[in-house]
């Protein structure tokens, strides 16, 4: 097999012990052909364990959504078709696009009704890793399954041996196979409702076969809405090439037993692996649970003859194109998050409002999906430079999510941050962040916790880019 089959192969679902099939279907965009994509969400059924799982939402028939992929710096179009009798949007995580395609239900275009589809047109400038999910019905449509992974392929041949794109995501399913309610008052309240079936790429401790000796790229994504994984991989010569779709500036060190790598709700991590020399040899990607009760994300399995890479031989990922911060002239802003008042979702549009708010951006809770009279969080002039010093003000967990724009942390009062761009990053308990973003793409940037409970009871805004 060649290495580009073996891509392939891993892209299309490679074989697993017991026949099943743990990869992710992939849509790619034929070489030099436009790139066109027509999606439409449906109602499906899947296997989980010993039983079919009725209501699943996919963009495919009885299996996760596909990963698309895209060329860097080249158009692309995806026809989104609304296959469901809830309205629903599409939203493109960590890509910088045009405002009006990023998929925000009344922020930057209506909800999308039964049968009607909504065109995305945009050039990713950016290669990496990404993913797309609803922002409308977002509770219930992610929770059901509706989230997949865009890829932006990069320029050139990284030289990888297999590139094998890996979703996180819980299912809440009872003994009978069928799903339970997907959220509490009680979680949403706390750190928010965690499933109890946890998947990668809808499959429960799945393996995967990869080139004996072979560099392996793995790309991570929590597209849970409510896990903040703290990862732990193998003990093997590897390292973390990018973080949240960037190429790494800074080594963020290889997560152990004893330091967990951080990995919440909306972010990504791109891992190379050495794959063992030997055939059958395995090795374990785990995650911890609770306090510290680890579970299997991933196996890998070494097939064939050994390929004999070396991972000295990894280059760096190309940097992406973006300019950045002049953090000497940069204004400050405070964001604070925390409680609010307990009270209502006044704005209650078409997109699953909430009956209740505990969270707040600021002291105000956002009241709902439609935006009209609703200030942004801080307004921004377009071209100049920013700090943003958020502050968590509560004992949870909160990945604040920028939509539109990379930012940098600069400092924590509780750790070190590598300063690698990011559209997603994760608060500690009384943990205050100071990042800086240049505002260079004018838009109402929705700007989120992606603890979905947290984002639908309030903790939810914009960012004014003009
Ligand atoms: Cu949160």
């Amino acid at each position: 097999m060649s290495r580009r089959q073996f891509i392939m192969a891993a892209g299309a679902g490679t074989a697993v012990a017991g026949g099943a099939m743990a990869g992710l279907g992939g849509w790619d965009a034929q070489a030099g052909a436009a790139q066109h994509f027509a999606l439409r969400s449906r109602q499906t059924s899947f296997q989980f364990g010993d039983h079919v799982t009725k209501g699943l939402i996919s963009l495919t028939d009885n299996a996760p959504s596909p990963v698309l992929r895209v060329r860097q710096g080249e158009r692309a179009v995806f026809d989104y078709t609304n296959g469901l009798e809830d309205y629903t949007s599409m939203h493109w995580h960590g890509i910088r696009l045009p405002n009006a395609m990023d998929g925000v239900p009344y922020l930057t275009q209506m909800p999308i009704g039964q049968d009607e589809t909504y065109r995305y047109e945009f050039t990713p400038p950016d290669a990496g890793t990404y993913w797309y999910h609803p922002h409308c019905r977002t509770m219930s449509q992610m929770a059901h399954g509706l989230t997949g992974m865009l890829i932006v392929e990069e320029r050139g041949d990284q030289g990888f041996d297999a590139d094998i794109p890996l979703t996180l995501k819980d299912f809440r399913i009872g003994s009978d196979g069928q799903m339970l309610p997907y959220f509490t008052a009680r979680g949403a309240a706390r750190a928010g409702t965690h499933g109890n079936v946890r998947t990668t790429n809808w499959q429960q401790d799945p393996v995967m076969d990869v080139p004996a000796g072979g560099l392996i790229r793995l790309r991570f994504a929590v597209t849970d809405i409510t896990r903040v994984h703290r990862m732990i991989f193998p003990d093997v010569a590897g390292r973390i090439i990018a973080w949240d779709g960037q190429p790494v500036d800074e080594d963020i060190p290889w997560p152990t037993a004893e330091a967990p790598l951080w990995l919440a709700p909306g972010q990504r991590v791109d891992v190379v692996i050495k794959a063992p020399a030997v055939e059958g040899e395995e090795l374990t990607f785990r995650s911890l649970k609770g306090r510290n009760s680890p579970f299997n994300v991933l196996r890998l399995r070494s097939v064939g003859a050994d390929l004999k890479r070396d991972i000295a031989d990894v280059k760096p990922l190309p940097r992406n194109p973006f300019a950045h911060p002049n953090v000497k002239e940069a204004e400050v802003r405070d964001i604070v998050f925390g409680w609010s008042p307990e009270g209502e979702g006044s704005n209650n549009g078409l997109c699953g409002t909430f009956d209740y708010t505990f969270w707040s951006i600021n002291r105000s809770p956002w009241p709902g999906d439609v935006v009209s009279g609703i200030a942004p969080v801080a307004e921004l002039k377009q071209g100049r430079s920013y700090i943003l010093r958020m502050r968590n003000e509560s004992p949870n967990l909160h990945p604040i999510h920028l939509h539109g724009l990379v930012f940098k942390p600069l400092r924590s009062n509780l750790r070190t941050l590598p300063a690698n761009y990011t559209d997603t990053i994760l608060l500690l308990k009384d943990e205050v962040v100071e990042v800086a973003l240049l505002a260079d793409n004018p838009g109402d940037w929705a700007f989120h916790c992606h603890v979905i409970e947290h984002q639908k009871s309030g903790l939810s805004g914009y960012i004014r880019v003009v």
